[in-house]
């Protein structure tokens, strides 16, 4: 067989790929359907292990597919784990940075290579559509090498200070915590999981990662690329289960040193309060969600602004943090505005998404589906719906698929414009004066990401000073508000979307995982 074609792929190269790419693609479709119904064990101490109960994965493209059967870790499993993490900590930390990062670019590079695998699996796991799955796939890889890249840059952050005199040598150096947790989300499954694990074992951690119930597949791909990679027994532990059990039991572990959650808000602050709970503080990164605005100015490009919030709505069915929530318009421009929206969210395909002409899948469980219908039963009562709103029924198909949705006349003290409501519907409402706007779009408790549109560089500039939020996009059409990237955007939330203030993908985010040590020797 002839070498197979090796495919770069990022958010922002989507739109044009090569015919390969699609066959490859459909190829490992037909791979992931010929394994459903696998079971799959927890990975602890660098052996595999199952539980006394298990749980089925069903595809939310259609629930009569069962993906696999899962473990249900218990709290023994998770205390195994812990301990397992914490007898591992002294030789990994121990051991010279240099082949930490070494191991881990072969972890990446292990991601890289089963892109199709892993993106097929991902689209049929939670109805990523083919191109964001593989983009999802290929941003873990990145965000491992950035953080690998960002050590090797800055000799692992060991620097010399200022020193009182030649007899002093005094140095600053970063030190690993020890036992980290990691808590991933169902929506980026491979970025959200396999980005801040390989952070936490780049820094030399040791870690425990326990997946969104709904993506336990893509984490187990992950495990297998880190096991592969030459990360030792111990070192990356892999454990499924419920929140309740494997995610509260790490909370209110003593001997976890550190966690990284991404999620809702309601859980990454009880995990903030449960952590603040121990002997001492323990470092908490956690990022929850977010209520992204976007402003189009008056002087905006009409169709860059349609196709930017189309993009950021409604792409993963708006189930993104970064998702476009809210969008604010001026009077002047609405009108034009709306229909280019509609225009383009007319166009939509949703369905199967791993197939090529649907750019929407179905909504990522039941929870979500209920939520949807709930949602949009109050915001026909309260506002008007001018597209969607409604649940979907594909043919041959048993899915939770929701039609994109747009708002329009909601009140402005309607509860679901503060609300993250994590699905495809963005409410839209005029303005008059651009302060305006910017007070409305910062009135919420969230600042992860938002959108501006104008084409005159000082009201830009306005916009840049005064918006609260982490990353911000201006002009954007191929995400208003989605589709950051390592090393070429910063992705961390202000307020009540973040709890430290620095960013993954950036020059901040691996020290996260690392306290300072001042070392002062005298002659
Ligand atoms: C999230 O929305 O949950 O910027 C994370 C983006 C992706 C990551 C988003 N790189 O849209």
């Amino acid at each position: 067989m002839s070498e197979r074609k090796k495919f770069k792929v990022t958010y922002s190269t989507l739109a044009s790929p090569d015919p390969l790419l699609h066959q490859y693609y459909d190829e490992a479709v037909a791979d992931a359907k010929a394994n459903f119904g696998k079971i799959y064990p927890l990975f602890i101490n660098g052996e595999e292990r199952f539980a006394a109960k298990t749980f089925a994965k069903h595809s939310p493209v259609n629930l009569d597919w069962v993906m696999g059967h899962f473990q249900y870790g218990s709290e023994q499993d998770v205390n195994d784990a812990v301990a397992a993490a914490k007898a591992a900590f002294p030789a990994w930390s121990g051991r010279p940075w240099q082949e930490r990062v070494e191991i881990m670019r072969k972890a990446a590079d292990l991601i890289s290579d089963r892109l199709f695998e892993m993106g097929a699996n991902m689209s049929l796991e939670i109805g990523k559509n083919r191109l964001e799955a593989l983009g999802d796939v290929e941003e873990t890889a990145d965000l491992i090498r950035y953080n690998c890249d960002a050590v090797a840059k800055n000799n692992n952050f060991n620097f010399q200070l200022l020193s009182e005199s030649e007899k002093h040598h005094n140095r600053s150096v970063l030190k690993p915590y020890g036992v980290w947790a990691v808590i991933s989300p169902f929506n980026f499954p491979g970025a959200l999981a396999g980005g801040p694990a390989g952070a936490a074992l780049i820094a030399g951690n040791t870690v425990i990662l326990k997946p969104a119930t709904d993506t336990p597949l893509t984490a187990w791909f992950l495990t297998e690329c880190f096991r592969d990679a030459g990360v030792p027994a111990g070192v990356f532990n892999f454990i499924t289960g419920s929140g309740r059990v494997v995610g509260q039991t790490l909370i209110d572990h003593p001997d976890v040193a550190g966690i990284t959650f991404t999620g809702s808000y309601d859980v990454g602050m009880h995990i903030i309060r449960t952590f603040a709970q121990g002997r001492y503080p323990r470092p908490v990164i956690a990022e929850m969600g977010g209520k992204n605005p976007t402003i189009v100015s008056k002087k905006a490009d009409l169709d860059k602004a349609a196709m930017g919030v189309m993009r950021s709505a409604f792409g993963l069915q708006g189930q993104k943090c970064s998702a476009c929530s809210r969008v604010y318009v001026h009077a002047d421009v609405k009108e034009t505005f709306m229909s280019k929206l509609l225009d383009l969210t007319r166009q939509i395909n949703v369905g199967d998404p791993t197939i090529k002409e649907n750019w929407m899948g179905p909504v990522a469980n039941k929870g979500a589906f209920e939520d949807y219908q709930k949602f949009v039963a109050d915001l026909r009562a309260a506002g008007e719906i001018v597209h969607g709103g409604e649940t979907l029924q594909i043919e041959g198909l048993d899915g939770y698929y929701a039609a994109p949705t747009i708002v329009d006349h909601l009140p402005l003290d309607h509860y679901l414009w503060k609300h993250e409501m994590f699905l495809p519907i963005v409410t839209v409402t005029d303005f008059e004066e651009l302060d305006d706007a910017m007070a409305m779009a910062n009135d919420v408790e969230y600042g992860l990401t938002a959108g501006f549109f104008s084409e005159d560089d000082a009201e830009v500039q306005w916009w840049l000073d005064n918006i609260e939020a982490g990353v911000l996009y201006v002009n954007r059409a191929s995400g208003a508000t989605t589709g950051a990237w390592p090393g070429y955007q910063s992705f961390g939330g202000w307020k009540g979307s973040g709890s430290t203030g620095k960013a993954a993908g950036s020059f901040y985010y691996i020290q996260q995982y690392m306290h300072e040590q001042s070392q002062t020797i005298v002659d």
